[in-house]
């Protein structure tokens, strides 16, 4: 049986104050407020053989973080954060996972995790207002608070696409590759998606292997990240203003020490807003999407414009006309999907080793043994890359069988799509709660700032039950019913809802489609989610 030497393995029948699924952020950061801050005893569970969670298993090539380290970090402890060194702007996936391993150690936090063990079954015992939770090995605890932190993009979509296990050579989904990495060199490589991962993957792998063809669905809108190390100036001048740059994230709308700008696109001449896009363009990263025009995301006539100058880089970019006009997306809008940012995406396509497939207009029909064919060709390949993304929001926390209060399953109740108290608990699911679950901004904003939000709130609730005697909370249905509707109303101001993208679940067939992230900002939802704890926690019931 994998990790054996972890301390819990032979306690089936533990009692502990609570049960922490993942260890990713999320897991690491629960463990460290619950354990060490609130002296609970606690036990994580993890799947993967080491800590990181999303940084423990997107190790594809080309792998980086699209916020910028020295704010895509925790900032609970003000001496880790002076003692960390970021090496560069955008970190890459082995950095954040040996700064994840740093974070484990530093605080000790392994003696609690046990690895390579997934959580199949959660069920909810109403007399005792316990949880009892079954891992895959068989083991048994019981815990007073179930908390999942099982990240939001971890449930790798691998697409039913006939004949898929018939092919002969290797292939790999991105959320799954090998450790010790895949070797190109020589080799004819197929990659099938165009999202934020394929968009990474794409320009390294073309670097390494003979010849890479792309099978494009639907094209995408990128914008260079502009990479670049760190001087020793630049991790000076971070540390010394940590605690201004951690405030700011905390009260910005997307969580980056960075506040929009105030500016319709209508209220600049043509010329001073390509002025302003251009230098956006140049600078590179998110702030493409928000430093220049607070109007993108809500004015489909002023994301257009943006949309159009993309596009217009790209014609400028890509050498062959046609496979310019092919990466030019023109069905949806800039940012109605997660806007991915990239190193040498478009410059990619000028290669003598590089092919571009158009799969909307011609579908793939299958896979076959040596590799993809679609209604007009066949594509011989050694190494086949699932870059297809994720069953985003929920996909991870549906696969745990999670049997709520008198007998209900969560995978029932949400079969029209997932219902919340504030993306933290769910209704007739008690002492369940939920880290960046369905209904809060969580991939909406930088995820350590929603996450560190969440742990401090389920903190303050949970102490809260400490000094009032009270066992047992759970969000009313008329609360919960009252945040879907929000979550649905402020929605409908965003294009972000429109696009046919993991946001909404439309990348995975028969999924319900509904806007999963809370679109209203960070400041309007901790204000809410303050005033609820200000207020005894309006909205939820407590029991003994
Ligand atoms: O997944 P995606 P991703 N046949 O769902 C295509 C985060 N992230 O892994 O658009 C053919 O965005 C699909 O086509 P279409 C980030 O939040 C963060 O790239 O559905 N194609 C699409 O092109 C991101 O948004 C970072 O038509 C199929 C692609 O696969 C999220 O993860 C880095 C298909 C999937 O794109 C997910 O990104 C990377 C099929 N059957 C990712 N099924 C960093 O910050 C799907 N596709 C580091």
């Amino acid at each position: 049986m994998p990790g054996t030497d972890n301390n819990s393995r032979n306690q089936a029948s533990r009692e502990l104050d609570a049960v922490v699924i993942g260890a990713g952020f999320a897991g690491l950061c629960a463990l460290y407020k619950f354990r060490d801050v609130m002296g609970m005893d606690v036990q994580v569970y993890e799947t993967g053989d080491g800590v990181g969670g999303t940084w423990y298993w997107n190790r594809y090539p080309g792998a980086r973080c699209d916020s910028e380290s020295f704010y895509y970090c925790f900032s609970f402890d003000e001496d880790l954060a002076q003692e960390w060194e970021w090496t560069g702007k955008y970190p890459e996936q082995p950095e954040i996972e040996r700064y994840l391993n740093h974070v484990a150690d530093r605080f000790d936090l392994r003696r609690n995790i046990q690895l390579s063990t997934r959580v199949t079954h959660a069920k909810f015992d109403d007399a005792t207002n316990r949880w009892e939770i079954r891992t895959e090995h068989g083991e048994c605890v019981s815990a007073r608070y179930l908390v999942t932190a099982v990240g939001c993009l971890s449930d790798a979509n691998l697409p039913d696409i006939q004949g898929r296990d018939s092919f002969e050579g290797e292939s790999y989904h991105t959320a799954r590759w090998p450790k010790g990495g895949v070797d190109f060199t020589g080799k004819r490589v197929g990659l099938i998606g165009t999202g934020s991962t394929g968009i990474q993957a794409t320009p390294v792998i073309a670097a390494a292997a003979e010849h890479l063809t792309v099978f494009q669905r639907t094209p995408n809108f990128t914008v260079p990240a502009r990479h670049a190390a760190f001087a020793a100036s630049d991790q000076v001048e971070i540390k010394k203003n940590y605690s201004q740059i951690f405030k700011r994230t905390r009260e910005s709308p997307a969580g980056f020490p960075y506040f929009p700008i105030d500016r319709s696109t209508h209220d600049v001449s043509p010329e001073e807003r390509d002025e302003i896009l251009e230098g956006l363009w140049e600078e590179g990263g998110f702030k493409f999407l928000w430093g220049g025009f607070s109007d993108l995301l809500l004015d489909p006539a002023a994301n257009e414009i943006a949309s159009e100058f993309i596009r217009n880089k790209i014609r400028g970019i890509v050498k062959d006309p046609e496979t310019a006009e092919l990466l030019c997306p023109k069905c949806h809008a800039y940012g109605s999907k997660r806007p991915p940012i990239d190193t040498d995406y478009y410059t990619t396509f000028n290669r003598d080793n590089v092919s571009l497939v158009d799969i909307k207009t011609v579908p793939i029909e299958s896979i076959t043994p040596s590799g993809l064919r679609t209604a007009d060709a066949e594509y011989e390949l050694d190494v086949l890359v699932f870059a297809t993304g994720f069953d985003a929001m929920t996909g991870s926390l549906l696969k745990i069988e999670i049997e709520g209060s008198g007998g209900q399953r969560l995978a029932d109740t949400w079969a029209e799509g997932p219902r919340t108290f504030l993306g933290i608990q769910v209704a007739g699911f008690p002492n369940l709660f939920t880290i960046t679950g369905p209904g809060s901004p969580s991939v909406l904003i930088n995820m350590p700032v929603a996450i560190e939000q969440h742990v401090d709130w389920i903190a303050d609730c949970i102490q809260h039950m400490n000094e009032t005697g009270k066992s047992r909370v759970e969000a009313t249905v008329t609360a919960q019913d009252e945040w879907v509707e929000h979550v649905a109303e402020v929605s409908q101001y965003s294009l972000m809802g429109r696009g046919n993208s993991w946001y909404v679940g439309a990348n995975i067939p028969g999924k319900p489609r509904v806007v999963s992230p809370y679109t209203g900002g960070q400041p309007l939802y901790r204000e809410r989610c303050e005033a609820v704890a200000n207020a005894g926690y309006e909205g939820m019931q407590f029991g003994s």
